[in-house]
């Protein structure tokens, strides 16, 4: 992971605009940084999504067939997962997938301990990498689950890729259950963005804390202000570090000069049209089965059919 995020930053950093991959975010405190975001009271997306999963579960638990196995996209804590389990007791197998060995397991036993009939067999990796997941004997068919709005870190084609490789592994007779944030007025959207009380400029902060630390980078955080600006034509929030002053950074050697005002774009979030959203699902070998829409704040979860 170390020469990846080296590599990633020096390319980063070398770009015009000068740009950081999202992912970098999620270090220990990136992790605790996005739990406080996630209890803002302008970030809606987290609350909205789970009240909106804890209102539809008996209907997706329709959907769901006997013996079937839930595959989590990016499982963390598993805290939604939750729900999905309560509501649908017929799921046999849960397969959570996340780059943390550590969450994993922490989640893994928690689950254990509540779920004992649950067969419980956590994949450390990237989900955005083809992984493999091979099929047990009399394994049921595979539920994808993939909440959040994650997709809306990737963009159109990054995102036809994901689900495209999230329909090879999860194979015929599937479903993919996708959390994803709806277009809304700009207020709403770049207030969850740049809250008040500075948790998301801290989280942006961090990933170049990460690079000083990791990195062993010469560079100020606290030179940089948080922005959040909602780019209307590619219908997606994004984030940058703003240099506050003419400033330099070193890493590895090399020398990134910046001027006063220019940018490192941090973070892109999509917010999607149903419409559009089911034209990338298609072109991934998908179809819209079901979906449930909150209206205000506009969310939706949507349930995919291979
Ligand atoms: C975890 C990717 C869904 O894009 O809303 C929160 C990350 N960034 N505040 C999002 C995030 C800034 C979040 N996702």
């Amino acid at each position: 992971v170390k020469d990846g995020f080296l590599k990633d930053v020096l390319e980063g950093l070398s770009g015009s605009p000068k740009s950081l991959p999202s992912k970098y975010f999620y270090d220990a405190e990136g992790s605790r940084l996005f739990e406080a975001i996630t209890a803002l009271p302008e970030y809606y997306p987290t609350r909205t999504e789970t009240a909106l999963l804890q209102r539809i579960a008996p209907e997706l638990s329709a959907h769901i067939p006997d013996g079937a196995t839930l595959v989590e996209f990016g499982s963390g804590a598993s805290v939604k997962t939750r729900l999905v389990l309560d509501a649908a007791p017929q799921i046999a197998r849960y397969v959570p997938i996340d780059i943390s060995r550590t969450a994993l397991a922490e989640a893994a036993e928690a689950l254990r301990r509540d779920y004992p009939a649950l067969t419980i067999q956590p994949l450390v990796g990237d989900f955005t990498q083809a992984l493999q997941l091979p099929r047990s004997p009399g394994e049921g068919p595979r539920i994808g689950f993939f909440p959040g709005s994650t997709l809306g870190n990737f963009g159109p084609r990054q995102s036809e890729r994901l689900l495209t490789d999230a329909r090879a592994l999860l194979g015929d007779g599937s479903r993919f259950f996708v959390g994803i944030d709806l277009v809304k007025d700009e207020a709403t959207l770049v207030a969850a963005y740049d809250d008040a009380a500075g948790v998301t400029a801290a989280f942006n902060r961090n990933v170049l804390v990460r690079v000083r630390r990791e990195l062993a980078a010469e560079v100020d955080p606290d030179a940089f202000d948080h922005r959040a600006v909602w780019n209307a034509a590619e219908r997606r929030i994004e984030m940058h570090l703003a240099a506050r002053i003419d400033l330099v950074i070193h890493v590895e050697g090399r020398r990134f000069e910046m001027k006063a005002g220019e940018t490192i774009h941090t973070e892109n979030s999509r917010k999607f049209d149903l419409d559009d959203f089911a034209a990338e699902a298609g072109a991934g070998g998908w179809r819209v089965e079901t979906a449930w829409r909150e209206a205000d704040p506009a969310y939706a979860l949507v349930l995919l059919a291979a």
